[in-house]
């Protein structure tokens, strides 16, 4: 039994095991079965109230971001220490984005760069094959407006092949799509699991991932962060009077009128004395 609890600590890591169904935070969680032949079941806990018990590997939750789920699981000896999992940011909405790339296949196989963002882990972005598309590459993103970035996720193929798997990368960003900036470089495992950049909290409206491999190939990406406030399209200006400074009513005589802004825009009120006639 012992022995089976210390398989317990080691074969509970769960990796990439939360697939978030919706971004409303109602999610389905799921994690790697344990191969312990005597487990029971397991446990999830969000902070100290459970969250769900079962014998299976999957459970309907409703979370937050930045809620710590803990996963145990237990057998006739005993429960686990927990696997601890933080429930991440939801991503950026991708509506908008415009997808340009180093290169794209879209003769010898449905690759186009527009795979990256369908919403589909099957549909992939790939270079095209061959000479003279010659690495780097790069996936380039243009937001329809800036935002302040976090992080860039990385979802590679998910057909067995490792062909495109992004491993040394480059992350820049840029505000006007020509001067940019490096956010991030490290190198990725050659492997199907997603991955994940940090890139601080940057604001930008283009990202660009560069990627040394013989080929590029992208199931799908996305950006955590969000987008900076849009300004007004206008504000109104409504004239009030008080006799106290504490009720006051619209003036008849001085409608309420609309004004547009184009730019960042300041206002204040004139006032000026008439003389008694
Ligand atoms: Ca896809």
């Amino acid at each position: 039994m012992i022995r089976s609890l210390l398989m317990l600590l080691l074969l509970l890591a769960i990796t990439a095991a939360m697939v978030l169904v919706a971004w409303g935070r109602d999610v389905t969680l799921r994690w790697n079965p344990n191969p312990e032949p005597d487990i029971i079941g397991y446990r999830v806990y969000r902070g100290i109230d459970m969250l769900v018990a079962t014998s299976a590997t999957s459970a309907p939750a409703s979370v937050e971001t930045g809620d710590v789920l803990s996963l145990v699981a237990f057998n006739a000896g005993g429960v686990s220490d927990p696997a601890l999992y933080t429930v991440p940011p939801p991503p950026l909405d991708r509506a908008g984005w415009i997808l340009t790339a180093s290169s794209e296949e879209t003769a010898r196989e449905p690759a186009g760069v527009a795979n990256a963002i369908d919403g589909n882990s099957e549909t992939i972005w790939h270079t095209r094959w061959g000479s003279p598309a010659l690495p780097p590459h790069y996936l380039r993103i243009e937001l329809p407006r800036p935002a302040v970035l976090s992080g860039f996720r990385y979802l590679p193929r998910q057909d067995g092949s490792p062909n495109g798997n992004v491993t040394a990368y480059e992350v820049e960003v840029s505000d006007d799509g020509i001067t940019w900036e490096k956010a991030a470089t490290g190198t990725w495992t050659t492997d199907a699991s997603r991955k994940i950049s940090e890139l601080g909290l940057r604001s930008a409206r283009f990202v660009r991932l560069w990627g040394n491999d013989p080929f590029m190939a992208a199931a799908e990406i996305h950006l955590i962060g969000s987008y900076e406030p849009t300004a007004p399209a206008s504000v109104t200006l409504t004239p009030q009077q008080s006799p106290d400074m504490a009720n006051w009513s619209d003036l008849a005589d001085a409608p309420a009128f609309t004004v547009p802004l184009s730019t960042r825009q300041f206002f204040r009120l004139k006032i000026e004395p008439t003389p008694q006639p």
